[in-house]
């Protein structure tokens, strides 16, 4: 049969996909149109080696369904190592044993993250759209509330600005308990599946614990966990596509190492090796009005190697609301026009891969309303509307500029 729409030379449709117990099934991806799938053995503690047996298991599942594994997102890293703890030299090795055996089998891209203490992080998970859709939140009074009346952390009387502590003791007073309950679950939440839900207990102990490092201290640890890996991530081919922090900018004191161009710029620089790269959220980096994201495309898209596509709706108090792919703070058709510029002047020097692109989150809609179970940003409808926009924004541009 014909193919519906052209082939697409530069950039892979992929679909993220949380293992068996995932509500969107592989049959709803490939009705989707994705044609790879970005998934990890979410089953494996924090830390412990993948094995080559659990691999193959999983990509059989995948192929049976007439998919790829394109991406492993992600293999975690364990948070002895971002604190340089004793054990940290065996998660590391670790580590490299999954980079084995991940190899072995033949998965060559891997996306991980160095944030410390928690994954990304949000204040609502479903604020309303007039529309009737739900999307995620991050009110950055609710987090100054929770961080200042909740939470009681003492540096943030001084660090949050005073604007935003007037306004978020409103807000606090104005909360009843169960208000207060809920923001404060939704924030401890370990999103989505990487890390555990912490208590405020553990919270203020996981704090504690990175007190005093600072910003320099944390790079130090993710370029000495760089050094140890890459050599081996280089000689086996695999490409290393590192996070950016989500949100991009501080939480409750703890140190960013990846939230803005120039954190990305050192961490490229670091290792000069094509392994060491990044992936492009502009959900992530787009939460900030400072980072540009195409001039991040056109000066680092030589180490972009997976593309996370998604919108946010910034606030003037400096926080944001997922919104649909393309209505938003971010010009998508900007970042699209962006990428199908660097990705075809990297086929032009020979790079033919495709790049991996998956609709980061979508809102949540029409049934997947009534259905409870679905990790927050991840129902179905909500992201084949995503990938749907993404892909004719994609083949609209590629068409009118000739690529
Ligand atoms: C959010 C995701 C992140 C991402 C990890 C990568 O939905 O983009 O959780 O998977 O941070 O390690």
């Amino acid at each position: 049969m014909k193919a519906l729409y052209p082939k697409t030379p530069y950039i892979e449709q992929t679909w993220r996909w949380f293992g068996p117990r995932d509500l969107c099934t592989l049959a709803h991806i490939r009705q989707a149109g994705a044609t790879g799938v970005v998934t990890a053995l979410h089953e494996v503690p924090c830390g412990e080696v993948w094995t080559v047996e659990a691999i193959r298991r999983r990509q059989e599942v995948l192929r049976e369904a007439g998919l790829v594994w394109s991406v492993v997102e992600s293999v975690p890293v364990h948070e002895d190592i971002k604190l340089a703890r004793p054990n940290a030299a065996k998660y590391i090795a670790n580590y490299i044993q999954s980079l084995e055996n991940l190899a072995a089998c033949g998965q060559k891209l891997v996306c991980y993250n160095f944030m410390a203490l928690t994954d990304w992080t949000r204040t609502v998970l479903d604020a309303a759209w007039p529309d009737g859709s739900e999307s995620s939140r991050y009110d950055a009074i609710d987090a100054a509330a929770f961080d200042l009346f909740i939470l009681k952390r003492p540096e943030a009387q001084t660090e949050i600005p005073e604007r935003i502590r007037t306004l978020a003791k409103a807000r606090f007073e104005a909360m009843d308990a169960a208000r207060a309950a809920a923001v404060s679950k939704v924030i401890l939440m370990g999103l989505p599946g990487t890390v555990d839900d912490l208590s405020l207990e553990d919270f203020r102990a996981g704090l504690q614990t990175y007190a005093g490092l600072g910003v320099e201290g944390l790079r130090q640890r993710l370029f000495h966990f760089l050094a140890q890996i890459l050599p081996t991530a280089t000689r086996l081919g695999i490409k290393m596509a590192i996070h950016p922090d989500d949100p991009p900018f501080p939480i409750f004191g703890l140190p960013r190492v990846a939230s803005s161009e120039s954190d990305l710029r050192k961490i490229v620089e670091a290792f000069d090796t094509p392994s060491n790269g990044l992936t492009f959220c502009t959900g992530s980096l787009g939460a900030a009005a400072s980072n540009d994201l195409e001039g991040i495309v056109q000066r680092l898209g030589h180490r972009i190697h997976f593309i996370h596509l998604r919108n946010v709706a910034r606030d003037e108090f400096g926080g944001f609301a997922e919104s649909a792919h393309l209505d938003g703070s971010v010009d998508m058709p900007g970042v699209m026009q962006a990428l199908l510029f660097e990705l075809s002047r990297r086929a032009e020097q020979g790079d033919v891969e495709r790049v991996p692109l998956r609709p980061d989150h979508g809102l949540r809609m029409i049934d997947d309303l009534n259905k409870q179970g679905f990790y927050p940003g991840y129902s179905t409808i909500g992201r084949l509307r995503g990938l749907a926009e993404l892909r004719g924004l994609e083949y609209g541009l590629r068409k009118a500029g000739g690529l």
